[in-house]
C-alpha cells in the first residue's frame, strides 16, 4: 500500500496554524498584484437594468439558518429565503404553517443545498437542504421559493453529510456527523464503541403531498461522516460519503480524530438496501425501521482513504469518485468499475463492524498531488470533464483533468475557499462557464465593518483561462451553493384561489369575525389599501376580543396582482405575517395583553400603503 503524507499528529496544529497563515498571506500579496477586473471582465458580469441573469445561485446560510438567492454573473444578491430560522421579513415562523414546521427551534445552520433532480439533471422543481444545528432536513417549492416541509431526523445528528439527491430524486440521504446512542438516550462515552452510532436516514419526498418520509435508517459505525454524493450514470444504484473518527475518539477530536493513516469512504448501494427493507431485513427502533449492518448483510463496504477526508465528488460520467484529502496535499481518484468489479470478487481486507474493507490498490484509480497545493476540499466539473478543487490552506481553486492527473490551471482567490460551485455542477452535464469559490476569509476585501468580517463568494470565468471577475460580500455563511440555469425555474406570479380552503374568502362580504366562547376566529382580507375583518362592522377594520382571548386570523390577500404583498402586524404583539398575491395565511394566539393596539400592514402596497391600518382592541378581565 502507497503511503500517505503522515502528518505526526503532535505537529499537526502547527503545520495547519503555520499553512493557513502562510497560504493566505502569500496569495494576499499575490493577489495584490494580480486582481483587479479588466473592463472587459466588468462586462462579462454586467447585466443591464431590464435584462436578467443566466444562473440562479442557491448559497447555503449556515448558521442564519436561511438561503441566499444570488444571480450569476451579475452575483446580485436577489432574496433571502428562510427555511430553518424564523424571519419577520416574510412572516415566516409567525403564520401557523411555518410555526409549526419549526416546532420549539429558532435556528438552524443550513449546510449543502440540493435540488431535485430528474435523469441526473436539475429540474428547478424543488430544493432540499439539512440543518446541522437541530437535525432537521427541508424541502422548498421553486414555484414561490417558500418552504413546504420541514422533518425532524431522529438518530441522526447533524446530518452534515447532506443533502445529496439520486438521479432521480428518488431518495435523499442523511449520513450524520456526530454518532449518539440510539433513541438519544443517555449511554456513557466509556461505551462509545458499544452504544453509540452513526446513523444514516434514507429521507424520500413525497412531490403530491410536498412532503417529506424517512423510509428507512442504517445504524453505522460510531464514526463522523461528513460529504456525500450519489452515483451517476453507471454508478445511479450507489452512493459514497466520507467518513473520519474511525479512531471512536470521545475527546480531544482535533488531535484524537488524526491518528489513523486512514479512514474510510463508505460506498453503498442504495437499491439493495431499499430490497432488504422490503425483504424485511431490518430492526424496529423507535418507530424507525433500522438496517444493523453486522446482522443484515450486504449493499454497504469500505474504501480505505487517506485519512480525515472532507470532500467526495462523483464525475459528470458516473465512473470515478475523488476524495479530498483535507490534512494531505492529495486528491484521490477512485474507479467505480473497479469497487465494482473487487465487490463481485469479494477482495476483501476484513470488515470493519461487519461491514466488508475493499483493498485500496483495487479500487484507486490514481494520487493526485498538485505542486504546492495544500488542504483540498471540494471538486466540482466543467462541461468537458475537467475537476476544479478548492485549496483551502493554499487559498486558490485548481484546474485538472481527472483522466490524467495533470493540473491545468490555478487562480488565487481571497481567502480559504470551502466549496466551490460551477454551472450545473452537480449535474450529469455541468455547463462550465461560471464557477463561484466561496471564501472562509474575506480579509481586507470590503469596507470594514468591525472586528467579524463577511465572508465573500468570488466569480471566475472558467472559458478560458480562469480569472476571477467578481467579488461579493455574503452573510455567514455559504458552506455550498448551487448553481441552475434561469429558465429551468418556474415561478408563479399570484396563487391562485383554492376554492376548498376553507380559511380562505375572495369576497368582501364575506369577510367575519367568528366567536365561540373565549375562541374568535377571523376571516379576514387584505388588500390594496385596507383590511376588512369584519364586513358587518361600523368599523371593519377592528378586531376586538376579551383579555384571555383565543385569538385565529385568516387573511386572504384578494390582489392577485404581481408583488402586491401584503403585511399584517399587531404593533407590541410581537407577530408579523406576510399575505402574499392570492395567498391565505393563518395566525393564532392568545390575546393575553389587554389595551389598545394598531394593526397595520407591513409591506409597502399601495400609496395609501400607509393608511392600510386597524386596531387591535383588548377589553380587560373583571
Ligand atoms: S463543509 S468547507 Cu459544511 Cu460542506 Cu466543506
Ligand atoms: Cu398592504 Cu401595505
Amino acid at each position: 500500500m502507497k503511503a500517505w503524507v503522515p502528518i505526526t499528529s503532535g505537529l499537526l496544529a502547527g503545520f495547519l496554524a503555520a499553512t493557513i497563515s502562510f497560504g493566505n498571506f502569500s496569495s494576499r500579496t499575490e493577489n495584490k498584484t494580480v486582481s483587479g477586473s479588466t473592463k472587459s471582465d466588468a462586462e462579462k458580469v454586467y447585466v443591464p437594468f431590464g435584462k436578467q441573469d443566466e444562473y440562479y445561485l442557491f448559497a447555503s446560510g449556515g448558521h442564519s439558518g436561511q438561503m441566499f438567492i444570488y444571480g450569476v454573473p451579475s452575483m446580485r444578491h436577489i432574496r433571502t429565503v428562510p427555511v430553518f430560522s424564523p424571519d419577520s421579513a416574510t412572516g415566516y415562523g409567525f403564520d401557523e404553517h411555518s410555526k409549526k414546521m419549526m416546532g420549539d427551534y429558532t435556528w438552524g445552520d443550513l449546510h449543502h443545498p440540493a435540488f431535485s433532480e430528474t435523469n441526473g439533471d436539475y429540474d428547478g422543481k424543488y430544493m432540499f437542504a439539512t440543518d446541522v444545528g437541530n437535525s432537521r432536513a427541508a424541502v422548498m417549492d421553486l414555484k414561490t421559493f417558500t418552504v413546504k416541509d420541514i422533518i425532524n431526523v431522529p438518530n441522526t445528528s447533524g446530518p452534515h453529510c447532506a443533502a445529496f439527491v439520486t438521479e432521480n430524486t428518488e431518495y435523499l440521504f442523511l449520513p450524520t456527523r456526530f454518532s449518539v446512542p440510539l433513541g438519544s438516550k443517555y449511554e456513557p462515552l466509556d461505551d462509545y464503541s458499544k452504544k453509540y452510532r452513526g446513523v444514516m436516514s434514507a429521507v424520500t419526498f413525497d412531490e403530491k403531498n410536498t412532503k417529506l418520509n424517512i423510509e428507512y435508517q442504517v445504524a453505522l459505525p460510531p464514526w463522523s461522516y461528513d460529504l456525500s454524493d450519489a452515483g451517476k450514470k453507471v454508478s445511479a444504484d450507489w452512493a459514497v460519503m466520507t467518513t473520519y473518527n474511525t479512531e471512536e475518539a470521545t475527546t480531544n477530536l482535533e488531535i484524537n480524530a488524526s491518528q489513523a493513516d486512514r479512514d474510510y469512504i463508505v460506498l453503498f448501494n442504495w437499491k439493495e438496501l431499499a430490497k432488504m427493507v422490503k425483504d424485511g431485513q431490518y430492526e424496529e427502533i423507535d418507530g424507525q425501521k433500522m438496517i444493523f449492518p453486522e446482522k443484515h448483510k450486504g449493499g454497504i463496504y469500505l474504501v480505505p482513504v487517506a485519512k480525515s477526508p472532507h470532500g467526495v465528488d462523483v464525475t459528470p460520467d458516473g465512473k470515478y469518485f475523488i476524495a479530498s484529502g483535507k490534512l494531505a496535499p492529495a486528491l484521490t481518484v477512485f474507479s467505480f468499475e473497479k469497487a465494482f468489479k473487487a465487490i463481485e470478487h469479494k477482495e476483501f481486507a476484513g470488515d470493519r463492524n461487519g461491514i466488508p474493507i475493499l483493498k485500496y490498490e483495487s479500487v484507486m484509480e490514481r494520487e493526485v498531488n498538485p505542486e504546492n497545493a495544500l488542504g483540498p476540499l471540494h471538486t466540482q466539473f466543467d462541461d468537458q470533464g475537467m475537476a476544479y478543487t478548492t485549496m483551502f490552506i493554499s487559498s486558490e481553486v485548481v484546474k485538472w483533468d481527472p483522466k490524467t492527473g495533470k493540473t491545468l490551471d490555478r487562480v488565487p482567490v481571497q481567502y480559504s475557499p470551502g466549496h466551490s460551485v460551477s454551472a450545473e455542477g452537480d449535474t450529469v452535464s455541468p455547463d462550465g462557464k461560471w464557477l463561484v469559490a466561496l471564501n472562509k476569509i474575506a480579509k481586507d476585501s470590503y469596507l470594514s465593518v468591525g472586528p467579524s468580517h463577511p465572508e465573500s463568494m468570488q466569480l471566475i470565468d472558467i472559458s478560458g483561462k480562469m480569472k476571477v471577475i467578481q467579488s461579493v460580500p455574503v452573510n455567514p455563511e455559504p458552506h455550498y451553493a448551487q448553481m441552475i440555469k434561469a429558465d429551468k425555474i418556474k415561478t408563479i406570479e399570484v396563487y391562485e384561489k383554492d376554492e376548498k380552503n376553507q380559511n380562505a374568502i375572495y369576497k368582501q362580504e364575506q369577510a367575519k369575525i367568528v366567536r365561540n366562547g373565549n375562541k374568535v376566529d377571523v376571516y379576514g382580507i387584505a388588500m390594496r389599501s385596507k383590511f376588512i375583518f369584519d364586513v358587518k362592522s361600523k368599523r371593519p377594520d377592528v378586531i376586538e376580543v376579551n383579555e384571555g382571548d383565543e385569538v385565529t386570523i385568516h387573511l386572504t390577500n384578494i390582489d392577485f396582482d404581481e408583488d402586491i404583498t401584503h403585511g399584517f402586524a399587531i404593533n407590541s404583539y410581537n407577530l408579523n405575517i406576510e399575505v402574499q398575491p392570492g395567498q391565505t395565511n393563518t395566525v393564532k394566539f392568545k390575546a393575553d395583553k389587554a389595551g389598545t393596539f394598531p394593526i397595520y400592514c407591513t409591506n409597502f402596497c399601495s400609496a395609501l400603503h400607509q393608511e392600510m391600518t386597524g386596531y387591535f382592541l383588548v377589553k380587560p378581565k373583571q
